[in-house]
């Protein structure tokens, strides 16, 4: 990395406790504005944040090299990435929170996005901090990088996750295992359908679990090459979910996660901190917000 390509994250005018109140402003949003799947936008939420942030390509050497920084999700150009399709209900969703916290950035907004819908949907504290800043739309990352679920290699979920996002077997077999434990596939934006988990709204390892444990076969439909379980025939997995368990070097960490729900949360929180901090260079140290729970709100 050169110096000119690296973005600067900047110092804003506000301290932990005004990021709290975004934070509350949209924990409590999710308690009150329930009209999605199994009453929760928090799925869709943590999808906005890694799509933002998933863009981005450590060898691009241009300004646009994507990732959470510019908030370039905003524009519609970003928006029309089929892989994007059904985000725009997401950041119509933090508009609001926008409009009562004017000056937090795009990107900011839709990173702490994510961190709220983890943490309230009891999964780990996600350390988080501020300082993208708006840049306009000739910074809009290419079409295309994130990943085609349809793919069933692991040089190709390596291609994506490895080669241009900068992350190991252990990191993506942690993020994509616990990303896929919350919320499910809409065939209205993706051609895909089902949950993955029987508790799509609680961050967990049970993905992992049943990736292991079940019996995966090609679902019978006319819809996009998906699997389904042959005890219940209500969940699913991606092509790419079951690349996981058929390399054998990211089925190591599958294993592993499956048995220490402890390490497998540890180990999330880690990598989705990075994941949303990807091609950004920060000089403050790390926030970290409580529940409302935490709170007694
Ligand atoms: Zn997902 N993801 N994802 N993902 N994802 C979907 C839904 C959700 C892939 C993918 O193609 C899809 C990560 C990695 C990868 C979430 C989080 C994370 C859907 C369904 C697809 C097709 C969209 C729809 O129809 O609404 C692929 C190919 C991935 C890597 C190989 C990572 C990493 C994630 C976070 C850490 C979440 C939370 C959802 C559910 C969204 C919802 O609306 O319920």
């Amino acid at each position: 990395l050169t110096e000119s390509n690296v973005n600067k994250a900047q110092l804003t005018n506000h301290d932990e406790k005004y990021y709290q109140k975004v934070y509350n402003a949209i924990a409590k949003k999710l308690i009150d504005v329930d009209d999605y799947d199994y009453g929760s936008y928090a799925p869709l939420l943590v999808r906005l944040a890694w799509h933002n942030s998933g863009s981005y390509d450590q060898n691009d050497n241009s300004s646009t090299r994507g990732g959470s920084f510019a908030g370039t999700m905003r524009f519609k150009k970003e928006q029309g990435d089929p892989e994007n399709a059904g985000l725009v209900k997401g950041m119509n969703y933090l508009q609001s929170i926008k409009d009562q916290f004017p000056d937090i950035s795009h990107g900011d907004l839709y990173t702490l996005g994510g961190v709220v819908g983890i943490q309230e949907m009891n999964g780990p504290k996600i350390s988080w901090r501020p300082g993208r800043v708006d840049l306009p739309i000739d910074v809009t990352p290419p079409y295309h990088r994130l990943p085609d679920a349809s793919q069933s290699t692991g040089e190709y979920v390596r291609s994506v996750f490895t080669q241009r996002l900068g992350f190991t077997d252990q990191e993506l077999v942690v993020l994509i295992g616990v990303g896929h434990a919350i919320g499910k596939c809409h065939t209205y934006n993706s051609g895909f359908d089902g949950p993955w988990t029987f508790s799509p709204t609680t961050v967990s390892n049970e993905f992992f679990k049943l990736l292991l444990s079940e019996d995966w076969k090609f679902k019978k439909w006319d819809g996009k090459k998906q699997y389904e379980d042959e005890g219940s025939h209500s969940l699913m997995m991606l092509p790419t979910d079951m690349v996981l368990k058929q390399d054998s070097d990211m089925k190591k960490w599958v294993e592993i996660y499956a048995k220490d729900e402890d390490r497998c949360m540890k180990d999330f929180a880690d990598a989705f901190s990075k994941l949303l901090e990807r091609g950004i260079k920060f000089d403050t140290p790390k926030m970290y917000f409580k529940t409302l729970e935490e709170q007694g709100l």
